[in-house]
């Protein structure tokens, strides 16, 4: 297994649609495990493909806590089929946002049918964290952040925050080259 990089917004290839995969190969398998090896070492509870720069429709996603033992989700073209009429808020974070959080409100449920790690079609209903994790990852697939859930103000107010880290980090690099 190997460990991936992270993109950090503001980037372009954040706010892209990710493609179908044709059927979940062994390729898309040993992809799958890098993407929660990485996810498991942020730490984080989730991570979609746009993230690690790979544009196709792969969400990973393990929302038990500290003691749990790993229960690790790993989808491919996941499809809401069902969604709760009641939407609950949520705090909300994003590996590719670190350090940012707010409330995002979103269904309280959803059902959600995606091929397995060996290519078996699933379904699944969620609530709680691990629906909102369903929801946040398949946001990224579309292109959307949680930021996108906010309002104007504060969303550019993070976005321009995060231009600013990267920019200081950039030149950090360039002084120690
Ligand atoms: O998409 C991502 O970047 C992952 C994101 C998923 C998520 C978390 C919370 C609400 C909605 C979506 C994260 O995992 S952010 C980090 C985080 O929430 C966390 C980190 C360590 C332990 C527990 C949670
Ligand atoms: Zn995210």
């Amino acid at each position: 297994m190997a460990q991936l990089d992270i993109i950090i917004a503001p980037d372009p290839r954040l706010k892209r649609k990710a493609a179908p995969v044709a059927n979940v190969d062994a390729a898309t398998a040993k992809l799958m495990a890098d993407m929660l090896e990485t996810m498991y070492a942020a730490p984080g509870v989730g991570l979609a493909g746009p993230q690690v720069g790979v544009l196709k429709r792969i969400i990973v996603i393990d929302t038990g806590r500290d003691e749990a033992p790993p229960a690790p989700l790993k989808m491919a073209n996941p499809e809401i089929v069902w969604a709760s009429d009641e939407r609950k808020p949520h705090e909300e974070g994003c590996l590719s946002l670190p350090q940012e959080y707010e409330m995002v409100t979103r269904p309280e449920r959803v059902r959600v049918r995606y091929l397995d790690e060996n290519n078996a079609v699933q379904e699944i209903e969620a609530e709680g964290l691990l629906a909102v994790a369903i929801q946040h990852e398949m946001d990224h697939l579309e292109g959307v952040l949680f930021v996108d859930h906010i309002s104007s103000l504060k969303r550019n107010i993070i976005l321009r925050r995060l231009a600013k880290q990267k920019k200081h980090g950039k030149r950090s690099a360039a002084v120690g080259e």
